[in-house]
């Protein structure tokens, strides 16, 4: 099947738009005023003017009983309520407060329980994994004390770092300071479309509007990429494209709450990239956005990769390469990626992409 004819398949269907984000949970307005009666009236327990009618109902129903003889019992029962709900209350008061999560089976000899986890009592120096640093040595990655080098950059398994690296996990110094931040960003989790259009379940992958899916390379159907089209050289056997709605999106969003000490201390940059294109002439295109969040959510920047433009690719079908860099801004928590993928001509939404990515470095 050619692209003409794939554009005009009758089998193609349009997806109703789905509205982003996630349901949110309802809340009764009239919630905290919702209180047990039965709760209220075991919270005066038996003093004050509730309690004097506690004791007169009491006394009431004993006397009644009596006639009846089964007083000692129901007087017996209420009183065992009462002294239940005394021997509640001074249970509560023996509760002891929990200890934090990190020290509640005790901590090692020396150790002290501070903010939760067991430490060193360091007499000296401070705290650093399960040692204690001295004045002249900085804490490697939270675990390790080390002495810097002369001149102040850092001592990493054995060498000094240069200054724009730091010393990674396994003790070598890197300019790299994460793994691509982007999952499943080349297309290779899950399934793909049988005939890239119908959706699929994306791993990793949220937001979608039931558009963006899935094709192999080279699927059969044709018109889509090949393998040996212009595109990643390790492109694997999927890519993303935006099946058959106008405009196809999604998102996901990545913590970078454990880079907060150095982002926060302005030396962080960023490479967001993908390789990104589209079909023969038509002008379908596809961008990949990273937005900047602070910790309660708000945008703090934004920057984007793509479109690769019709002009760009020569009118060929096919993906090119695009980076955009820049400083992490001050207060960054989390990065939202969202791919969206816009349709120009026939019924396929052919905005290509594949190999996503978005690393911080060290500036
Ligand atoms: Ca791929
Ligand atoms: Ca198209």
């Amino acid at each position: 099947m050619n692209e003409s004819e794939r554009e005009t398949d009758p089998q193609e269907r349009k997806e109703p738009e789905q509205p982003l984000g996630r349901p949110g949970f309802a809340v009764a307005a009239d919630e905290p005023a919702r209180r047990d009666p039965l709760e209220r009236h075991a919270a005066v327990g038996g003093a004050g003017e509730n309690g004097r009618r506690f004791d007169r109902l009491t006394q009431l129903l004993a006397g009644r009983l009596d006639r009846r003889g089964v007083a000692g019992v129901v007087t017996g029962a209420l009183l065992t309520l009462s002294l239940a709900g005394d021997a509640s209350g001074k249970k509560k008061k023996k509760n002891k407060k929990k200890k934090p999560v990190g020290c509640r089976n005790g901590c090692p000899p020396n150790h002290i329980c501070t903010g939760g986890r067991c430490v060193p009592a360091c007499t000296t120096g401070r705290p650093c994994g399960a040692e204690c640093c001295r004045n002249a040595e900085v804490c490697l990655n939270n675990v390790q004390c080390v002495v810097p080098c002369n001149d102040g950059r850092l001592r990493c398994g054995g060498v000094c770092c240069g200054p724009t690296e730091i010393c990674n996990a396994a003790n070598e110094c890197d300019d790299a300071l994460s793994d691509n931040l982007i999952r499943n960003g080349d297309a290779e989790s899950g399934s793909a479309s049988p005939n890239g259009r119908t959706p699929v379940v994306i791993p990793d992958w949220t937001g979608t509007t039931g558009g963006t899916t899935v094709v192999a390379y080279g699927n059969t159907t044709g018109g889509w990429p090949e393998p040996d089209d212009p595109g990643p050289d390790d492109r694997g056997v999927q890519l993303f494209t935006g099946g058959n709605h106008g405009v196809s999106e999604m998102t996901q969003t990545a913590s970078v709450s454990e880079f907060a000490a150095p982002i926060d201390g302005g030396s962080i940059g960023y490479e967001l990239s993908g390789f990104l294109g589209g079909f023969g002439g038509q002008g379908d295109r596809a961008t990949l956005t990273a937005i900047f969040l602070d910790g309660d959510g708000d945008e703090l920047d934004r920057d984007s990769v793509g479109p690769v433009t019709t002009a760009d690719r020569n009118s060929a079908t096919g993906l090119l390469f695009r980076s955009a860099t820049g400083a992490v801004p001050v207060g960054t928590r989390s990065i939202k990626f969202v791919l969206t993928q816009t349709r120009s001509s026939g019924t396929s939404n052919d905005g290509y992409a594949d190999n996503l990515s978005c690393v911080l470095r060290v500036t």
